[in-house]
């Protein structure tokens, strides 16, 4: 793994800064009935993504995640501009407008969905894998489901499978606490998810998702591992959602002291105390920071806001069309 430095400490702030207050601004164009549908936000779960990223080579590894996936694409280096066009449903978006909030894509940058059916990713992560080994390309594919998602059948038979064929993947399980309303406690005999890597002798364990460092430092084992043969790993992230499931979400299952308690452990601020403490940034060089991710954003918005949306015809475009049968053609 790469040092990480002042530079990365610096880094990890700035982007972790830009997820949270892009999605900030999802959350009140949303009330303003410019993003609609549903909209799940990330806020709080930001370490996961940016220890992750420290640790994968971007240029052959691969990202596959659930409905929880605006901010993994711009980590991948998507322009979050055509992120945010997306969700507004324009013709300059990620999908040209036809996938919204929970289908971000880019193949191009190797992040392949935003996927609605909880648990759907997990094989189909697998699958990326088998690709990679089946074409020998030495790429590793992270494939991240939320704690709802691991009574899923499809994780149990994807974990053998990924196993036997000892794929270059690494399955995080990002545990928020909560799947939808309901508890990891109200489903689970055992709250250690983690644990149900061993009933397939994959390597797993805890890892604290708030901290930045922690993750880093584990998902570079993991992908080192997966990357020179070692077939896959399973890592349980213990982090926290501060906003609701989805935006009407009345939040009945947890309370307000709950959701602060996990705020005094926010990675943002505990990235922030380190640069602080170490002297990495002055204060100046903060406010800095600080406004080029408010300008950020607000480039986003105009972005979005002055596109256009996609003319009646697309429609036609996006069903498929037989003439090359079984390789259907789209024009996407
Ligand atoms: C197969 C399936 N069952 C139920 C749902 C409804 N549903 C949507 S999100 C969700 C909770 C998933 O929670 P978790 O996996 O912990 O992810 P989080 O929302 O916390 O990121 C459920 C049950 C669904 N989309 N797909
Ligand atoms: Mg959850």
């Amino acid at each position: 793994m790469e040092k990480i430095t002042k530079e990365v400490y610096l880094k990890w702030y700035e982007d972790m800064l830009f997820w949270r207050k892009f999605e900030d601004k999802l959350a009140a164009v949303y009330i303003q009935q410019k993003v609609r549908g549903f909209l799940h936000l990330y806020n709080g779960q930001e370490a996961v993504l940016a220890g992750a990223l420290h640790a994968m080579d971007l240029s052959k590894d691969k990202m596959i995640t659930a409905y929880r996936n605006h901010v993994q694409p711009i980590g991948m280096g998507v322009d979050p501009k055509r992120v945010m066009a997306e969700l507004y449903g324009k013709v300059t978006g990620t999908s040209q407008g036809m996938g919204g909030s929970m289908h971000i894509f880019s193949k191009e940058k190797g992040f392949y969905g935003g996927h609605g059916i909880v648990g759907g990713q997990i094989p189909l992560g697998a699958g990326l894998a088998f690709a990679d080994k089946y074409f020998k390309r030495d790429g590793v594919t992270i494939c991240y489901m939320g704690d709802g998602a691991v009574r899923q059948g499809s994780l149990h038979e994807t974990f053998n499978l990924a196993m036997l064929w000892q794929l270059p993947v690494v399955f995080v399980c990002e545990n928020n606490g909560y799947a939808m309303g309901t508890s990891v406690a109200r489903t689970s005999y055992s709250t250690e998810i983690w644990k149900l890597g061993l009933g397939y002798e994959m390597p797993c364990g805890p890892v604290d998702g708030m901290d930045p460092v922690t993750v880093a430092k584990e998902m570079s084992k993991a992908i080192e591992r997966a990357r020179s043969g070692g077939g896959p790993t399973f890592l349980e992230m213990k982090t926290y959602r501060y906003r609701g499931h989805s935006m009407s979400d009345a939040q009945h299952y947890r309370t307000k002291d709950e959701v602060e308690e996990y705020k005094k452990i926010d990675p943002i601020t505990q990235v922030l105390d380190i640069i602080k403490e170490k002297e990495y940034a002055s204060d100046d060089e903060i406010k800095t920071i600080n406004k080029r991710v408010k300008d950020k954003v607000s480039e986003c918005e105009k972005f979005a806001e002055e596109s256009e949306y996609p003319p009646i015809s697309q429609l036609y475009d996006m069903v498929y069309e037989q003439e090359d049968y079984p390789f259907l053609q789209h024009k996407l």
